[in-house]
């Protein structure tokens, strides 16, 4: 058994896909004369919304993706911003829309999301999407879903006939890649744990595949781990030491065959999954 897993690289493979996208980006502006282009709205002052819309934008700017950064202040109406969405909804210069998460308590988080177009609806949100991700017709893959399954697929870890563990069922992760992994081509056999759930280390351990997106930091610990077990670790918390993800690095990495750290594991995929859905916006315009 190893007693030093294998870390997953996110951030070399992540640039490994920039870099793809790259050369698609330049191919696409020359047979269309258009620049795909992304909309990014922020709206308060959260400062780690800030840090990813400010990742996003810079990520765009790498591959020749053109981007707009549009800052509301907290106190902005929901009805200007669902204004601001309606223009970008119009905008035939801009191909994907994201409104950055958390809103401000007095929005209704859900009703912003459902103005968005689903064909810019680059993040995969609106309730069209998701259901055709749920259909198995996917148009966009929620982008810390998808990047998970690229981390997984180009590292060559076999998923099919396996046991994925997902802990944690928000709309964003938890459900989303559960339904990724059990659908046909990727065929593991997932089970979905919460905090409801009774004695979860019982189904950790037995866990081929473990995915962590809990939002609690070092909350999975190696002792809940079966030995050479792939450990994914979506958590992106801030504590005083710094970044912590939802496992416990010092004490799973002796435990797992694979490991991703964090920072430099699922989120730099998370962005680059953005990107690629952002060009796949562009090339549904063209007809
Ligand atoms: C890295 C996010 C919780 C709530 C809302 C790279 C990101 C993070 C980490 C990033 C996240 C998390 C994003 C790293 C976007 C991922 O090097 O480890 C990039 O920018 N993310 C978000 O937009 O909203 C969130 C987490």
């Amino acid at each position: 058994m190893p007693d030093t897993a294998q870390i997953i690289n996110g951030k070399l493979i992540a640039q490994q896909i920039r870099d793809e996208l790259a050369v698609e980006v330049v191919e696409f502006i020359q047979n269309n004369s258009v620049v795909p282009c992304l909309a990014a709205v922020l709206v308060g002052d959260d400062p780690a919304s800030q840090v990813y819309v400010r990742n996003k934008v810079k990520a765009c700017e790498h591959v020749g993706i053109d981007s707009q950064l549009h800052r509301l202040p907290a106190d902005t109406t929901q009805d200007d911003l669902l204004k601001l969405i309606a223009k970008l909804n119009k905008d035939e210069s801009v191909h994907g829309i994201l409104v950055q998460l958390p809103l401000p308590a007095h929005m209704d988080t859900d009703l912003v999301l459902q103005a968005v177009s689903p064909a810019k609806d680059v993040d995969a949100f609106h309730p069209v999407n998701v259901g055709r991700l749920v259909q198995g017709k996917p148009r966009f893959l929620p982008c810390t879903p998808h990047g998970v399954m690229q981390l997984l697929k180009r590292t060559g870890i076999e998923t099919a006939g396996k046991h994925a563990v997902v802990v944690g069922r928000s709309d964003i992760v938890g459900k989303p890649l559960a339904i990724l992994l059990a659908a046909k081509g990727a065929d593991a056999t997932v089970t979905l744990c919460h905090s409801r759930t009774k004695d979860l280390a019982s189904f950790t351990r037995q866990a081929d595949i473990v995915i962590a997106a809990i939002g609690k930091p070092e909350f999975i610990t190696g002792d809940m781990l079966k030995p050479g077990a792939v450990v994914i670790d979506v958590g992106v918390n801030r504590i005083d030491r710094g970044l912590v993800g939802d496992v416990e690095y010092e004490s799973a990495s002796k435990v797992a065959s694979y490991i991703t750290p964090v920072p430099g594991g699922v989120g730099p995929m998370t962005i680059a999954m953005l990107l690629i859905n952002t060009l796949r916006a562009a090339q549904q315009l063209e007809l």
